[in-house]
This record gives C-alpha cells, structure tokens and sequence, in this order.
C-alpha cells in the first residue's frame, strides 16, 4: 500500500535548507507532500507564506493540526525526535555536540551568507553586479569549507561521515551546501576530507534522490 504523507513541506528544487529536510525525510522513511514556493519569483515574501515564516525563508514543514515548524535544524532535530531510527545524532553527548557544531557552520555561519535576500541587499543598497555577487558566494563558501576542512581532517571524531561510520545531521548539512555549489558551478578546491565525504553521502540513496536536478521544477525535470 502506498504511503500516506506525513507532513507538508513548503520548498523549491533548488535550496540548500529545503535539500536538508529532505535527505532526513528520505533516511527516515517519512513521506511528505511538497508545496512548491518558488523563491526564483519571490514568493517567499507573498503576504500567505510571510503568515507561515515571518522571515520569508523556506522550508517549513506541518504536520496536520500542528503550528508550521521553520529552519532546517530545528525540522531534523525535530524528525529526529519524532522518529529516532535511524539515528541522525550520536548517543553520546560530547560526538552529539560535535555533530550540532559541523552542522551549525554550515548552517549558521555559512548559508545565511548566500542567500536570495543577502543578494537583493546588496545589489540594491551596495549595487553588487553580477561578478561581484559571483566573488561574495565563492569567498563565504571557501571559509565555510575551509574551516570545516581543517577539523575533519584533524579530529579524532571523523569517519567514512563527517562523525564515525553513519550518516549524521553534519553529512545531510555538508552535502546541502555542495548541492547548491554545484547549482551555481562553484568548486572549492583543496578540501580531500570534505569532498571524500560528499562521495560517502552521494552513494546513499536518501541523498541521491534529494539532489536538487531531480526535484520537481527542476530545469532537467520539467
Ligand atoms: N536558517 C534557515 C535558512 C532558510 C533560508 O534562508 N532559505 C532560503 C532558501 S535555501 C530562502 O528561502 N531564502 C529566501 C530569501 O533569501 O529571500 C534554515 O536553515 O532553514
């Protein structure tokens, strides 16, 4: 019998965050219904979605009866929790602080920085052209990377995944930002560790079938 969706999921084919929830979805078996926000058209700041995220930004996921869950890492904590197998975090406390902490490069001091309304800020405020928008991504995605790079490869906690041999909230963080990189035909050289474990995450199915080109409104998939 086919799967009933759990969950509605407010995305677009492109995004980092939205390619997050659906890698965790994927691994935990989760079936959602997706409603497409096409960001590429602003709708993120339509006045219905600014009723479901006040800061115009997707994912958001519902679940049937519930308040609209947004960010992305509140939403995998929040599947983790609501269905812990497989684990997305390790069971002791200093690895789950330091999956929480890759993640949260990527997530909160890497990502942001790239967005759709960081751009329209600055070509309007700062007239950022084309190639000057182009150096501002490369340069936030190479000290994210770099950085992240550094402790991967020094630290006693990395595995065939960013933390140990399974896939945790770090590799589904990791891999959402080299899926978008490669949307936007970015390389970020230098980096063996972190390009070792995209090609661990890649062979799984949960994060092949997020890939942002075969999402439906994908230029390849319409
Ligand atoms: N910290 C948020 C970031 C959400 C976010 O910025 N999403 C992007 C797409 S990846 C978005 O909707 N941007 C719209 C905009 O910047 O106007 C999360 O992880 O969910």
């Amino acid at each position: 019998m086919l799967k009933q969706p759990e969950f509605e999921l407010f995305a677009f084919w492109r995004t980092s965050a939205t390619y997050r929830v659906r890698v965790a979805l994927n691994l935990k078996g989760l079936v959602t219904h997706e409603k497409i926000v096409n960001i590429d058209a602003g709708e993120q700041r339509s006045e219905a979605f600014l009723k479901i995220n006040p800061m115009g930004a997707i994912p958001a996921l519902i679940e049937a009866g519930h308040p609209p869950i947004t960010q992305s890492l509140a939403i995998l904590e929040f599947l983790e929790e609501y269905q812990p197998s497989p684990a997305l975090l390790p069971k002791d406390l200093h690895a789950r602080a330091r999956v929480r902490s890759l993640a949260s490069m990527l997530v909160a001091d890497t990502h942001p920085l790239i967005t759709p309304r960081v751009k329209k800020y600055l070509v309007g405020t700062s007239h950022f052209d084309d190639a000057a928008w182009r150096a501002w991504q490369i340069n936030w995605f190479t000290t994210g990377l770099q950085a992240l790079e550094q402790r991967l490869a020094s630290e006693p906690g990395t595995g065939i995944f960013c933390h140990s041999d399974t896939p945790t909230i770090a590799d589904i963080c990791l891999a959402s930002i080299i899926a978008v990189m490669r949307i936007f035909k970015i390389t970020v050289n230098d980096i063996p560790t972190v390009d070792r474990i995209m090609a661990s995450c890649e062979a799984l199915d949960a994060f092949a079938k997020a890939e942002p080109l075969r999402q439906v409104g994908a230029p390849s998939a319409n």
